[in-house]
């Protein structure tokens, strides 16, 4: 007998530990019930013998395409995540993957950084992703350092400053094309003993807050939130229940986090049973 489970996708790095990344992705559908389908972007692996420093290496655009030609081409999916994408040939190639076929939902987790590369070609990359992936997605959820970038604010203190930058990134959004979605997280960064998240859907600001565990960062936390939006809206879950889901999963799985001897403990996300 065959079954028809729902499929999540995604685009995105290999984190060579397990913490974050793909890894950190599929084991996120999995556990919500989703069938986990991964096209690879970049591998990274931390060097422990430079202070756990990022060595990172971008898998070949034509490979990048020969990967999503497969999995489009075995099933129909329709909903993806976005994540790690590393250099602008990389986002170039993503992004006229995506517009190949339509998609219910592109969860993009704006990933802008990547320790192991040059400024210059970071700075590439913010440009790239602003301009070709950003305006693909139906939810994006920047961290706080993406949301004061792709919002052009200095600093972001307080949960209204929060607010103001999911507005300001709601209106790059290519809006004629339905309800898009901000969720910009304050993380242990944002000052004061919750950790906060706000959703901006365009008309309504949404505030989720639940205590910090710990003001300590845990690693695979972003990665986790954004695959289990992107798997609970494979299973047809609306945007704001799956992001109330995504924060549960997230907070249970700091609470339950993996120790390990890079700088950061990693989230368990077998510890989130609904
Ligand atoms: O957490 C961001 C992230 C996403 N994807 C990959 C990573 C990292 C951080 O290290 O390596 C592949």
């Amino acid at each position: 007998m065959s079954s028809t489970p729902p499929l999540a996708y995604v685009i995105a790095g290999s984190e060579a530990t397990g913490g974050a990344g793909i890894q950190a992705d599929l084991k996120t559908f999995q556990q919500l019930g989703a069938y986990g389908v991964g096209t690879l972007t970049c591998i990274v692996s931390f060097d422990p013998k430079h202070d756990w420093g990022h060595r990172f290496v971008p898998v070949d655009p034509q490979v990048i395409a020969d990967q999503v030609e497969a999995a489009t081409s075995t099933h129909a999916l329709d909903v993806v995540k976005v994540g790690m994408l590393g250099t602008p040939a990389t986002i170039d190639v993503v992004a006229r993957s995506l517009e190949a076929q339509p998609w219910r939902h592109v969860v993009l987790d704006p990933v802008l950084i990547c320790k192991g590369q040059e400024p210059g070609a970071a700075l590439d990359t913010d440009t790239a992703l602003r301009e070709r992936v950003l305006p693909l997605a139906t939810v994006v959820t920047p961290n706080l350092f993406e949301a004061k970038t792709l919002a052009g604010m200095d600093d972001i203190t307080t949960v209204d400053e929060l607010a103001e930058a999911a507005r300001r990134i709601h209106a790059l959004l290519d809006t004629g094309r339905g309800p898009r979605y901000v969720v910009a997280k304050g993380g242990v960064e944002l000052a004061g003993p919750d950790a906060v998240d706000v959703l901006f859907d365009g008309e309504e600001v949404t505030v989720l807050a639940v205590p910090k565990v710990g003001e300590e960062r845990v690693s695979g936390a972003g990665c986790t939130f954004a695959a289990a939006i992107t798997a609970e809206l494979a299973k047809g879950t609306d945007v704001r229940a799956a992001v109330q889901v995504a924060k549960d999963m997230v907070t249970r799985g700091i609470e339950a986090r993996v120790e390990a001897r890079t700088p950061f403990d990693t989230v368990w996300q077998g510890a989130y049973t609904g």
